[in-house]
């Protein structure tokens, strides 16, 4: 029954600093573009729920506080994602190169069961400048390469097309949720082996 499968999902959003992975998550989330709410977030993780057609899906979104500057975000960060975002800014062609080493940091640290089939979507972000450097051509390829990754350009600042990656991230995600929690929501009961349920020869004889 699909109300009782999963419907939280770890969301990851990788990639170098300043390509505006913050900015994203808070354009998302809180339809916010301003380095006021940057400063104040002071959490691990929002969270935003999400309609996919007819569950309601808890995304639980995991932002960066900075540390991806010494690549070394800690084994809690990654642990248990159900998706990774990995973004680059289309002026910034070294933040595109970098998408290499972020995914492969992401294998290696998540672990996934499936890394070739793993739900990543990549994002293009800052379209609304005019000294665009990345062509979505390039990203197109690279993204085709790696199993088909979904690719999004997107403007954080003006809020275009944000909604339509993460609801692409959640989709994806959940399209694999067979493979996120096997277990039901209720434990099954213990059923003990014939022999060793209680018996009346078992009562004590005095
Ligand atoms: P990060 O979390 O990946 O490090 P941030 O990136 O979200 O902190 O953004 C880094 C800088 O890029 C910020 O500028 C932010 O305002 C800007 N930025 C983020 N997204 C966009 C976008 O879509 N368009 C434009 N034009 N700028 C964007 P500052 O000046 O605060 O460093
Ligand atoms: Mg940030």
């Amino acid at each position: 029954m699909a109300g009782r499968k999963k419907a939280l999902l770890k969301v990851i959003v990788l990639g170098d600093s300043g390509v505006g992975k913050t900015s994203l998550m808070g354009q998302f989330v809180l339809h916010k573009f301003s380095n006021q709410y940057k400063a104040t977030i002071g959490a691990d993780f929002l969270t935003k729920e999400v309609q996919i057609d007819d569950r309601l899906v808890t995304m639980q979104i995991w932002d960066t506080a900075g540390q991806e500057r010494f690549q070394s975000l800690g084994v809690a960060f990654y642990r248990g994602a159900d998706c990774c975002i990995l973004v680059y800014d289309v002026t910034s062609p070294n933040s595109f190169k970098s998408l290499d080493s972020w995914r492969d940091e992401f294998l290696i640290q998540a672990g996934p069961r499936d890394p070739e089939n793993f739900p990543f979507v990549v994002i293009g972000n800052k379209t609304d400048l005019d000294n665009r450097t990345v062509q979505a051509r390039k990203a197109l390829n690279w993204c085709a390469d790696k199993s088909n990754i979904p690719h999004f350009e997107t403007s954080a600042k003006e809020g275009v097309n944000v909604e339509k990656a993460f609801e692409t991230v959640a989709r994806n995600a959940l399209a694999r949720e067979k493979d996120i929690d096997p277990t039901p929501d209720f434990p099954s009961p213990i059923r003990l082996p014939e022999q060793n349920q209680p018996t009346n020869k078992d009562k004590c004889p005095c």
